[in-house]
């Protein structure tokens, strides 16, 4: 019928002159579910308007792969707001910068320094299984009391990236520690959420609540980074390279060397810093939500938890740890950490994308500028994709023999695809793997009686975050006798 692909506009929502489409003036839902609604209305591409910025919604993993991957290139930018700006520095960093040269160098940079590691070697491995013994002998210590896991969780996950960034790890009741709990959900719970001030950035100019707490929490994280970074400076040398800061210090000062502008690829003081700020925050925030969401998951199915334990009891049993190269012969939990991952997604809107030219997305033209939204939400809980989308059920990727994993669907991205592809992914799975099986192997969760089941809707931010809730961490029968760990 003469159509050509890509000549018409997205069907648009109306909108207000001046104000547009503002989201929490028409809905009491969050983003992701508000925009889940309006697929009904508007199908699975529409657009609208926040302020001047056009926005356009993808509800259809078609679509969103054609953004992610076939265009991958096309929709890499990131869009500037004021409260990323606030928290990198005017867009430094990797996650909230733009496509640029800088933006691929500092992701290669970390790259290179996280396979220094060894994505699966040994080293990173003990570094993880280090963590989860002292986190498993603290569950002994509180045994049969109900505790909030999140703050002993969040330490050993930060441990983690903190070996990884800093060459460091905290003890429990460490101040700097704590005073990182606060800035960082601090920073969670007011950057990038399409607030006022991102949509309207004059608004900056009248007293604002959240912009006073990010800036607030901004800066004590900067401290704390600076901090680092001096105490890398002096101890630093050519010869070794103790973690990802000193990875970043060895560029910075070949660089200078070769008297190369270190104006080309971004390698100042600022950029440095903004750049393991956004490892260092995104390693702790993502894996620690996960696991909270595991657990909530696993105390409401209870049968849940003990597939996984029969399965542990079977292919690991009680004298030896859990290690990576189990993670092949435990069909089970890792159809569990999928399912996680699916039913909560860590980033429900991903990260804003930007077309960086005029494109096309399905059968509608996007100009450049557009903000490319991927609702992964409803990609994980499209009726048509998944059955029962609300229901927890790890045997969804399970295949017919129970005895091996599948993709019962395409619709199916927790850590998104393509050119901004998630940093961390090979990291986040192995210390899910990890942290659970030794968890799982001693524990068994329970709710304290009398107490409520964890909420499960979860808090909207830059991160989708559980409420707090309390379990308790029963020993397993033998689990008394389980070898400690011969420290590394
Ligand atoms: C980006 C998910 C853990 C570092 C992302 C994105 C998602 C995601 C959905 C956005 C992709 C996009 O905008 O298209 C997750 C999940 C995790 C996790 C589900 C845990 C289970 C981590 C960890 C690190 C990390 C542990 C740190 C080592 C990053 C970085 C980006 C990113 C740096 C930005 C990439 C870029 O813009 O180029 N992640 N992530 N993530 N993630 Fe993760
Ligand atoms: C978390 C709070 C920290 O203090 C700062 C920070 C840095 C990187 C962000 C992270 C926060 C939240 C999760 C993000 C991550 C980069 C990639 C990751 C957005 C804000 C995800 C899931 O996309």
């Amino acid at each position: 019928n003469g159509f050509v692909p890509g000549d018409r506009a997205p069907p648009s929502l109306p909108s207000l002159p001046i104000i547009g489409s503002l989201l929490s003036l028409v809905s009491d839902s969050p983003p992701h579910i508000f925009f889940q609604q309006l697929q009904k209305k508007y199908g699975d591409l529409y657009s609208l308007m926040m302020g001047s910025h056009k926005i356009l919604i993808v509800n259809n993993h078609h679509h969103a792969k054609e953004v992610l991957i076939k265009k991958g290139k096309i929709f890499a930018g990131r869009p500037r707001t004021v409260t990323t700006d606030l928290l990198t520095r005017d867009g430094k960093g990797i996650a909230f910068a733009d496509y640029s040269s800088t933006w691929k160098f500092h992701r290669k940079m970390v790259h290179g320094a996280l396979c220094m590691f060894g994505e699966g070697s040994v080293s990173i491995e003990k570094i993880i299984s280090r963590e989860a013994s002292s986190l498993c002998e603290m569950l002994t210590e509180t045994q049969n009391s109900a505790v909030d896991l999140a703050p002993e969780l969040t330490r050993a996950v930060t441990n983690v990236v903190c070996a990884l960034c800093f060459n460091s790890s905290y003890k429990r009741g460490d101040a700097e520690f704590e005073s990182m709990l606060q800035y960082s959900q601090g920073i969670v719970d007011t950057v990038a959420k399409d607030s006022l001030v991102d949509i309207f950035p004059w608004l900056q100019i009248f007293p604002n609540k959240d912009l006073r707490i990010l800036r607030q929490c901004v800066s004590i994280r900067d401290k704390l980074l600076q901090k680092k970074y001096e105490e890398h400076k002096v101890d630093y040398s050519d010869n070794v390279q103790r973690d990802l800061l000193d990875a970043l210090l060895r560029a910075k000062r070949s660089s200078e060397n070769n008297n190369t502008s270190t104006h080309d690829v971004g390698l100042t003081e600022d950029h440095l810093l903004m750049t393991v700020g956004d490892i260092f925050g995104a390693g702790v925030e993502t894996t620690t939500t996960v696991l909270k969401w595991s657990i909530a998951y696993l105390v409401h199915n209870p049968q849940v938890q003990r597939k996984i334990q029969e399965e542990l009891d079977n292919k690991i049993g009680k004298d030896r740890h859990p290690q990576l190269s189990d993670r092949g012969n435990l069909p089970y939990l890792e159809a569990t950490i999928r399912e996680v991952l699916r039913i909560r997604p860590v980033s429900p809107l991903l990260i804003p994308h930007v077309a960086l030219q005029d494109s096309s997305v399905g059968e509608y033209t996007v100009q450049k500028g557009t903000r490319v939204i991927i609702n992964l939400w409803y990609l994980h809980h499209d009726e048509k994709e998944w059955k029962n989308p609300e229901l927890f059920d790890p045997g969804r990727f399970l295949n017919e023999e129970g005895d091996g994993l599948c993709c019962p669907s395409a619709s199916y991205l927790p850590f998104g695809a393509g050119v901004r592809v998630c940093l961390g992914k090979a990291l986040a799975k192995m210390e899910l793997f990890l942290f659970l099986s030794w968890i799982l192997q001693r524990f068994t969760l329970e709710m304290p009686t009398g107490q409520p089941l964890p909420n499960l809707q979860g808090k909207f931010g830059v991160v989708l975050q559980p409420d707090k809730y309390k379990v308790i961490a029963k020993l397993r029968a033998d689990g008394e006798k389980f070898p400690l760990m011969q420290h590394c």
